[in-house]
């Protein structure tokens, strides 16, 4: 196992998100939301709003950026309370 895969592995057991990325959202599983998966759910997100939501600019909303974006009221909660 190399090095990379160990860290991987290790981030992955130790994160403990405020909710996990809905399955609904993430359609390929790899636990981000592209932009096209973000739409699908949310017709509505814009060009615009994707890259406000997405901080570090990486392409795809993580679980903490859909957290923050979710607390900011850019979007729904993916459990729909109120
Ligand atoms: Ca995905
Ligand atoms: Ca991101």
């Amino acid at each position: 196992m190399s090095r990379v895969s160990i860290v991987a592995l290790l981030s992955s057991l130790f994160a403990v998100p405020a909710f996990a990325m809905p399955a609904d959202l993430d359609m390929d599983g790899d636990g981000l939301a592209s932009l096209a998966e973000l739409q699908t759910k949310y017709p509505e997100v814009s060009d615009d709003l994707f890259l406000e939501i997405d901080a570090n600019a990486d392409g795809f909303i993580n679980d903490d950026e859909l957290t923050a974006a979710v607390d900011a009221e850019l979007l729904p909660g993916p459990t729909g309370d109120q």
